[in-house]
């Protein structure tokens, strides 16, 4: 198959010309406009396809007219109709132009320049094919979500996982940093959060946390690659580790103890205490100010500890605290039973009356069917990781699905876009998450991106067979699925 139609996600619109341009250790990447982004965007790009190749690409500014033998980046207003993430490549015997309205839409560009390259070339010859490419996404938010809280990871972890996700045109990680086993995030204000709640995992290994400086590091390593990260507080259930680390949070005033299994359901804030509020204030002040995005995950999934009525005043009173803050709420279904406040966001993953509810009182859903889209159920019985209370899914499954049609009543208009978790009860090291999300995610990456006439599966089983020597190259433990005929 050659690689223009191989790219994943499908692009919009792809033309085959004929030749290809041949990369030599005298092509240049040249930067056309004065946006600074833009330097950063070479590097980005050269530190892919420089180590890749072996050859070493000087990066200068230009008009333009610099002619053969270079690879071009511009932002050029023209392409503005493509949106912020749009972006278009042309591709001939002489040389290659990527051009896009913003900094992200050459991002995301450059992964599609880099996947018209080989994974290996015999002889040295690295050629892109001659193409001519436009494209831009479906939504505007295609994400995964990494649980750190029932076991934690390493920035080092992160920040490959992000580079992992890059690869295929995801905007949005969201990190789960607090769940009954375990508190991840630095809150200097209320320091045993980490200190207790961040001291063990399930299982009882030591755990950890990031500090502020470290959770920054990690928010400006997404940032250069234009991902968002949403950082999620999980409440007023799923809070056991911030239980056990402050006793005047429970209504008992005493502390619970540090929890390692796996069961869930069991922990509640206590509804009615004003320190609760001002537990909830300082945490979301200090996630806010180091949070760039727009976002804030308040969680709010099986409090089945907390009475309903208490859940809804819990959650009416909660969502004005990120309002705030300056950010915007987003929570699990469950959410859907409070009052929302206008810009709420909603999380489908199981329920879809809470999310058809959602829906008819105005609030925008991702859509993440634990059913298709969560990374941590097992592809089949034999799979050894993993969970599978919702289904087995395979990786036709994973990829044979319509965001606008899985839920009757819920249809483009009202979809932000999908988002596919890893819960990680059963995750342990960095080739445990390789072994559930690959090669599950470029498909859910597709689902994202790519219209739903324009995806078939025996098609996208055919491009995702050629992206094994591409995984393998990246160091990616996939399951090698007997769906696909791997290369
Ligand atoms: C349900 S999904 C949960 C998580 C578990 C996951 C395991 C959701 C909002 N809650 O607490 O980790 O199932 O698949």
């Amino acid at each position: 198959m050659d690689a223009p139609d191989a790219i994943i996600p499908k692009p919009v619109s792809v033309t085959k010309g004929s030749g290809a341009f041949k990369l030599t250790g005298d092509t240049k990447i040249i930067l056309v406009g004065d946006q600074p982004e833009l330097a950063s965007l070479a590097r980005h790009l050269a530190g892919k396809i420089g180590p890749l190749t072996g050859f070493n690409f000087v990066t200068v500014k230009g008009t333009g007219n610099e002619g053969k033998g270079n690879i071009y980046l511009r932002l050029d207003a023209n392409t503005a109709e493509l949106g912020d993430e749009g972006y278009t490549l042309k591709v001939d015997g002489e040389m290659a132009s990527l051009a896009a309205n913003k900094p992200a839409g050459l991002f995301r560009g450059i992964q599609t320049v880099i996947q018209l390259l080989p994974a290996s070339a015999e002889g040295g010859n690295w050629s892109i094919p001659a193409v001519g490419i436009s494209d831009h996404p479906l939504y505007g938010y295609r994400g995964s979500m990494l649980d750190v809280s029932r076991h934690f990871f390493s920035v080092a972890d992160v920040k490959r996982y992000i580079d992992l996700i890059a690869a295929y045109k995801m905007n949005v990680l969201h990190l789960h940093l607090s769940d009954d086993q375990g508190w991840r995030i630095e809150i200097k204000s209320w320091p045993k959060l980490t200190e207790i709640g961040g001291s063990s995992e399930v299982g009882g290994a030591k755990g950890g946390f990031y500090t502020q400086d470290e959770y920054r590091d990690i928010v400006n390593y997404a940032a250069e690659r234009y991902i968002t990260i949403v950082p999620e507080i999980d409440m007023p259930g799923h809070t056991n580790a911030a239980l056990a680390s402050y006793p005047e949070l429970n209504c008992n005033d005493t502390a619970t103890k540090i929890y390692t299994g796996t069961e869930v359901g069991f922990s509640t804030l206590c509804v009615n205490k004003d320190i609760t509020y001002k537990f909830i204030d300082d945490v979301i002040r200090e996630l806010a100010a180091m949070t760039p995005g727009p976002y804030i995950h308040i969680g709010g999934d099986e409090s089945h500890a907390t009475k309903k009525e208490d859940y809804v005043t819990f959650m009416n009173k909660v969502q004005p605290i990120v309002t705030k803050y300056g950010k915007t709420v987003v929570g699990w279904d469950e959410i859907a039973n409070a009052t929302l406040e206008p810009n709420t966001i909603v999380q489908f993953w199981a329920d879809e009356g809470n999310s058809l509810t959602a829906v008819q009182k105005g609030a925008k859903v991702i859509m993440s069917p634990a059913k298709k889209a969560y990374l941590d159920m097992q592809y089949d019985s034999t799979t050894k990781l993993g969970l599978h209370w919702a289904a087995y899914i395979e990786v036709d499954s994973a990829y044979a699905w319509d965001p606008a049609s899985y839920v009757k009543g819920i249809s483009r208009d009202n979809i932000l876009g999908i988002e596919a978790p890893l819960w990680s009860e059963t995750i342990v090291t960095m080739d445990d998450i390789e072994y559930m999300v690959f090669p599950r995610l470029p498909g859910l990456a597709e689902v994202g991106w790519t219209p739903a006439g324009a995806r078939n599966w025996e098609e996208y089983r055919k491009r995702l067979a050629t992206h094994g020597p591409r995984m393998k190259a990246s160091g990616v433990d996939y399951y090698p699925s007997k769906k696909v005929d791997w290369k």
